[in-house]
């Protein structure tokens, strides 16, 4: 005769045992349990990571909250500034970048393209510049605009 007691607990045995085991691990690797491995996806080690499309190490203020390192985005440990990169799509555009006299861009994302006059050299005044040139906000002595003038070389550039 069988023992209905032993049966059942060999099938305990055989069924319950690796489903426990199973739900630890399962409780161990969910929101319900500890903290994944880093990339796991359960968001419990996600990092801000700026934007910078350029490479400049100017961040345009754009972020994202992520556990692996977007595309185009970076700590804030290898940027100079999170934000203020008025063209992230620019290398050659970004805070304290040397401006282009009036080029039409603003290089140095002050809000303004820097369009300082340029003025030519005509000591004698006979409508010839000898091909100085100077930029400067007001007209110095001896200097004139490219349109009061007949003739003007681009030699030499003098900035004030
Ligand atoms: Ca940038
Ligand atoms: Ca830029
Ligand atoms: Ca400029």
């Amino acid at each position: 005769m069988t023992d209905v007691t032993s049966v059942c607990c060999k099938r305990l045995r055989k069924w319950v045992f690796p489903l426990v085991l199973v739900l630890i691990l399962f409780i161990g690797y969910t929101p319900l349990g500890c903290n994944g491995p880093p990339g796991d996806g359960d968001g419990d080690d996600e990092t801000t990571w700026y934007r910078d499309a350029d490479g400049d190490r100017y961040s345009d203020g754009g972020t994202r909250e992520s556990e692996t390192q977007p595309q185009n985005y970076y700590p804030a440990g290898e940027l100079i500034a999170l934000s203020g990169d008025c063209d992230d799509d620019d290398p050659t555009v970004h805070p304290g970048a040397a401006e282009i006299n009036c080029d039409g861009i603003d290089q140095n994302c002050d809000g303004v393209d820097d369009c300082i006059p340029v003025w030519y050299k005509d000591q004698d005044g006979d409508g010839y510049s000898d091909g100085t040139s100077l930029i400067a906000e007001t007209r110095p002595s001896d200097y004139f605009p490219e349109s009061d003038l007949i003739s003007y070389r681009y030699t030499t550039v003098i900035y004030a």
